[in-house]
């Protein structure tokens, strides 16, 4: 047939196993209770804007954290850290909305210790990346989106590995475990104006994160 030998069809790209994408798991009230939370905690310790390791170029996103531990990246590299790169004060305690999500579905039984929060503004991106700097590599990753879609890219456990996009919605959790823990993904864009939720267009999302292996079986 004339039409198989030109452009063949593209083939659906399958999502690693262990990735979840629980689409709506809080409803407006939940989201905009969230909302409140963050945007309080962003007042002691506001969203800045990071730099690449060696190049120093800046992330289009900004970002915040709550939590002991706090992820940030500058020119030094990437690591978590206990206080605001530029307060210097430590991160403010991460929320019990947030520790309640991460118990509901990360399957893990010891608490986060990380929550960064992203702020993507209009135009902002995340490019495709792997999250490799927490010491307990079994942990999953839990994100919470809130305000604006957002075009979510995964693959594989290689760069080079196939795609597929997603569209994550406010009140949206996406799980990475198992497999998908360790795959490459990444935000291609954000549709401003698709959500009332934050008055304004953009998009917060919140990823939880083990970073510390526990010692023990003690809960903590
Ligand atoms: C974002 N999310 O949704 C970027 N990482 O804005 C992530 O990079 C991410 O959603 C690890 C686990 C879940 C995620
Ligand atoms: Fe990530």
């Amino acid at each position: 047939m004339r039409a198989s030998m030109s452009k063949p069809m593209s083939e659906p790209v399958a999502v690693p196993e262990g990735f979840g994408h629980l689409a709506g798991y809080l409803d407006t009230v939940q989201q905009e209770r969230l909302l409140a939370t963050i945007r309080q905690l962003l007042a002691e310790a506001p969203l800045y804007r990071p730099t690449m390791p060696r190049t120093g170029r800046p992330f289009s996103v900004e970002m915040s954290n709550c939590g002991p531990l706090g992820w940030v990246s500058d020119q030094k590299g990437y690591r978590y850290t206990r206080r605001h790169p530029e307060t210097g004060r430590p991160w403010p305690a991460m929320p019990a909305a947030v520790r309640t999500i991460w118990r509901e579905v990360s399957g893990y039984p010891h608490p986060p210790e990380a929550c960064l929060i992203n702020w993507y503004g209009p135009g902002a991106k995340l490019g495709l990346h792997r999250d490799g700097d927490e010491d307990d590599p079994h942990a999953p990753i839990v994100s919470i989106s809130l305000g604006d879609d957002a075009w979510f890219r995964i693959g594989g456990l290689r760069r080079r590995d196939p795609t597929r996009r997603l569209r994550l919605r406010s009140g949206d959790v996406v799980v990475l475990a198992g497999t998908a823990r360790h795959a490459y993904h990444g935000i291609d864009r954000i549709v401003p104006g698709t959500s009332p939720l934050l008055g304004e267009p953009g998009r917060f999302n919140l990823t939880l994160r083990r970073v510390t292996a526990p010692l023990s079986s003690s809960g903590d």
